[in-house]
């Protein structure tokens, strides 16, 4: 395990949002915070969450014998439990007090970490709702979702489909070239309007409610796309009965298991705040 913990800055002290950004959030389902990292902070952090993403990738096949999900992007995830320094970044205070502020909670508690890196040419991410894999019986969850590096849509911009929460579960698919197809056709439908940004730079973050539909291109550029995510949960929530069998898979390896109706609180979903 990494034991450089000591020398990265913690990420403690707390940004304060507008009501418009929370008013934001609270309408269209998504938001972004800009310069949530500093430069420096970036700096400091960046190394240390794309070593542990090289270190621990296990996905070795080129992008063409994959399939459109695992052309999408290398998806590592819970890095907290095998490195020092990540574990500082994805506990930090500053980020888990605009999740529950968004959210409107006291407290929120961890789901997962996963750093989703968007190799040169990779695909897109298909249209999904993150939520459909989750065991959980509040709507209240939100994802963090942060670029170590400056970004543009020619990268793979996540983008939402603005108001669409409201629903839960619109499709039992999971994210595939089916659920771009539905979705698309959904998000059509419904008008929901199209959201996404030109640019981000390193340090500032999405946030998006588990049910907000949202994809991303394909990237178009010669760089990989990293891109760090943490999902909340508002502290208080309680295991559901499985609805599929990503729900299965999750609630053990997320939730370790706990008796459904108990409420979410095991050693892997601290709170944070
Ligand atoms: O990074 C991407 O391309 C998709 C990310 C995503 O779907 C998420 O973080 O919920």
């Amino acid at each position: 395990m990494n034991t450089q913990v000591s020398e990265l800055l913690p990420l403690d002290d707390l940004v304060k949002l507008s009501p418009q950004t929370i008013h934001e959030f609270s309408e269209k389902g998504h938001v972004l915070v800009k310069n949530i990292l500093s430069k420096a902070e970036i700096e400091a952090y960046r190394p240390v969450i794309v070593g542990a993403a090289d270190k621990y990738n296990t996905e070795k096949r080129k992008l063409e014998d994959r399939d459109t999900y695992g052309k999408a992007f290398l998806q590592i995830m819970n890095l907290w439990q095998v490195d020092a320094d990540v574990k500082q970044y994805v506990f930090a205070k500053r980020m888990a007090k605009i999740a529950a502020d968004l959210m409107g909670v006291e407290n929120v508690r961890l789901y997962h970490d996963q750093a989703l890196f968007k190799e040169a040419g990779g695909g897109p991410t298909p249209w999904h709702q993150d939520q459909y894999y989750w065991p959980i019986d509040t709507h209240n969850t939100v994802t963090m979702w942060m670029p170590l590096i400056d970004i543009d849509v020619d990268m793979g911009m996540l983008t939402f489909a603005s108001n669409s929460y409201n629903n839960g579960a619109v499709f039992n698919h999971e994210i595939s070239d089916e659920s771009e197809s539905l979705f698309d056709d959904y998000v059509k439908e419904k008008g929901f309007a199209i959201s996404r940004a030109k640019t981000m730079n390193a340090g500032d973050a999405t946030f998006h409610r588990g049910f907000t539909i949202h994809n991303a291109p394909g990237n178009n550029s010669d760089k990989i796309r990293e891109v760090m995510t943490i999902i909340y949960i508002a502290d208080g929530a309680r295991i559901t009965p499985y609805k599929n069998d990503w729900q299965k898979n999750d609630h053990h390896k997320w939730l370790m298991g706990k008796p459904i109706g108990e409420l979410i609180d095991s050693e892997l979903n601290p709170r944070l705040l």
